[in-house]
């Protein structure tokens, strides 16, 4: 799995993937993570990366033509020029011979020409344009993994390997996927992350300023994806959240597979589990429901005691405490998740029950 993030902050990622369970996954080979700064696309002496909007209006705009190079670099065409996507296409493969990072022209005009030039002639590989983009389209094996750019900061040690010791072989078909983050695209959800997280290749363009030229989410984005119903400054928190939520997912990376699986948001469907004193891992996967709360030693802690339930090794009733919990919090915090929720008719009057006792 590799993410490629397409930032004017290439130095906003460092500290995000040298902790906890990314590193991890990074230095295990798990995941890799490459980071393109935005600005080694442009060939003006300021370095250029945004302009002001045409028809007026407050703010600045990723210009286009840093952004198509910086995806051409990657082995990424544009699409036919076709309407906008609608947040619902399906995977591409995206990949491309290595080769050396093309030389691009020197004005905005011939960027575009030249990016699809380049793919197209196979120094910067195939052009998945020219085939259908149906959804999870497989790759010919002789489409390989991208270059990595010199400039580039890599945080995996595969990635980082010198050229040409690498990846040379045939590779296996790639699912791929462009992202572009901004505050208009669709809300991005575990369902959503698990998705990315079986696929082979997500390219993340971060949003910048008052937006992205709209002509690169219509040539190349598969999806624009939203973190949430506020305005962040820059794609870059966002691309952070889509990566951790999804590379947690993908087998491996956390210890114990199942508590990707049944956390909050977890698959609908997911089978209640249990550990190896038969006690429940959760319940909390069936269904839909938020997390229950859980409690550690001291079983007494400023005076507040853990409940008497957690303690007592009853499994049975253990799991049935979790389970009002869980519907407890659901219906508190986030009642519009009751909608979807999978509910059993013993859920049902836990439910009743507890909008009686908080009414
Ligand atoms: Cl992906 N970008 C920006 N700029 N703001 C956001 C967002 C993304 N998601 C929620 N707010």
């Amino acid at each position: 799995m590799r993410f490629e993030i397409v930032t004017i902050f290439p130095g906003f990622f460092s500290s995000i993937f040298e902790n906890g369970i990314l590193r991890r996954a990074l230095a295990e080979g798990l995941v890799e993570v490459a980071i393109h700064d935005l600005r080694a696309f442009t060939h003006d002496r300021h370095r250029t990366v945004d302009d002001r909007p045409f028809g007026g209006g407050e703010g600045m705009v990723l210009k286009p033509q840093p952004l198509a190079e910086a995806l051409a670099s990657l082995g990424i065409a544009p699409k036919s020029p076709s309407p906008p996507c609608q947040g619902t296409t399906g995977d591409r493969g995206t990949l491309q011979g290595r080769g050396a990072v093309p030389q691009m022209p020197q004005n905005e005009e011939g960027a575009l020409q030249a990016a699809e030039k380049l793919v197209a002639e196979g120094g910067g590989g195939f052009n998945p344009r020219i085939k259908p983009t149906e959804s999870t389209r497989a790759l010919a094996p002789e489409e390989r993994l991208p270059p990595i750019s010199p400039e580039i900061p890599s945080f995996s040690a595969a990635s980082l390997a010198p050229e040409g010791m690498h990846r040379q072989e045939p590779q296996p078909p790639q699912r791929a996927r462009v992202i572009l983050l901004s505050a208009q695209g669709r809300p991005f959800t575990q369902a959503l992350a698990r998705e990315l997280a079986a696929l082979d290749r997500v390219v993340l363009l971060c949003g910048r300023y008052e937006g992205v030229d709209e002509r690169i989410n219509q040539l190349y984005c598969d999806q624009e994806l939203s973190i949430g119903d506020y305005v962040l400054s820059g794609g870059e928190l966002a691309a952070a959240v889509v990566i951790d939520a999804a590379m947690r997912l993908i087998p491996g990376v956390l210890g114990n597979q199942a508590s990707g699986e049944f956390e909050s948001f977890g698959p609908p469907d997911a089978e209640i589990s249990t550990d190896a004193d038969g006690v429940p891992r959760s319940q909390h996967g069936s269904g839909g429901l938020l997390d229950y709360p859980h409690y550690t030693r001291p079983a007494e802690f400023a005076g507040l005691r853990a409940p008497e339930v957690l303690l007592n090794g009853d499994h049975l009733e253990i799991r049935r405490w979790r389970r009002q919990q869980q519907l407890r919090k659901t219906l508190l915090n986030r009642p519009d998740l009751l909608e979807n929720a999978v509910l059993t008719t013993e859920d049902r009057k836990l439910l009743e029950s507890i909008r009686q006792e908080i009414s």
